[in-house]
């Protein structure tokens, strides 16, 4: 399998949810949203059993090798190295992150989600590529979510690791340039992309946000931005 960890562009990151896409196919919400400027895409299975879980990420894989956007895999490793995904996203009940990275090797991407200051600099010593930080606002795409971090904890955490952090959680079009002024390289959203009729339309007004509040960040502090896995 090629490397694939290098250059990997996290500004705008769809994760998938097959029960907002409304009998939609995820191939066709992955088209038209990197069309309209998502960077990368996870798919992430809460109900499928194994071989839909595996069949799906064959799918997805074919659909981002081709658009040329990186692909990640949500909790499951195996599912990951069997669909040739890009790496895997883990959670903090998922397989520890150092487990995941003797697994995978140093060519796969692991992102870790955290919700406080200690997971996140757990993560980043364990090897994590990237965070996922949040929820930053209240949602309810996950039914487990812890409450809402705020853009405190985000601004707490940039400034405590190097790798990039990603905000996730309530974000929509209304809200995603703060997420990067808290110093967020990126937004992960699934909702505010998934679960409207137009994703590709959606994904452009996000990224006509994030990109704005990229281009004020590097204003502000001279940093190259955004971070790259
Ligand atoms: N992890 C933390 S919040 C969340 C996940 C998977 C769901 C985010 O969904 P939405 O619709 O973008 O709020
Ligand atoms: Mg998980």
């Amino acid at each position: 399998m090629k490397k694939t960890r290098s250059g990997v562009d996290l500004r705008l990151y769809l994760v998938t949810d097959r029960g907002l896409a409304g009998g939609r196919s995820l191939e066709e919400i992955v088209y038209q949203s990197v069309a309209g400027g998502v960077t990368a895409v996870q798919l992430r299975e809460k109900e499928a059993t194994a071989r839909q879980f595996l069949q799906q990420g064959e799918a997805l894989r074919r659909a981002t090798s081709k658009l040329g956007i990186p692909f990640l895999v949500n909790d499951r490793v195996d599912i990951a190295q069997a669909c040739g995904a890009d790496g895997v996203h883990l959670g903090q009940s998922d397989m520890p992150c150092a487990l995941a990275r003797r697994i995978l090797g140093e060519s796969r991407i692991i992102g870790v989600s955290v919700s406080t200051l200690e997971e996140a600099v757990e993560a980043q010593a364990e090897g994590a590529d990237y965070l996922g930080v949040g929820p930053v606002f209240a949602t309810s795409t996950k039914v487990d979510a812890l409450p809402a971090t705020g853009l405190g904890l985000l601004e707490a955490i940039g400034r405590a690791v190097a790798i990039p952090l990603v905000g996730i959680g309530g974000i929509n079009q209304t809200n995603a340039g703060e997420v990067i002024l808290a110093g967020a390289s990126g937004v992960a959203v699934v909702s505010a992309i998934i679960a409207g009729a137009d994703p590709g339309k959606a994904a452009r007004s996000l990224r006509s946000k994030t990109d704005a509040a990229t281009e004020e960040v590097s204003r502000r502090y001279g940093k190259k931005y955004p971070k790259i896995v």
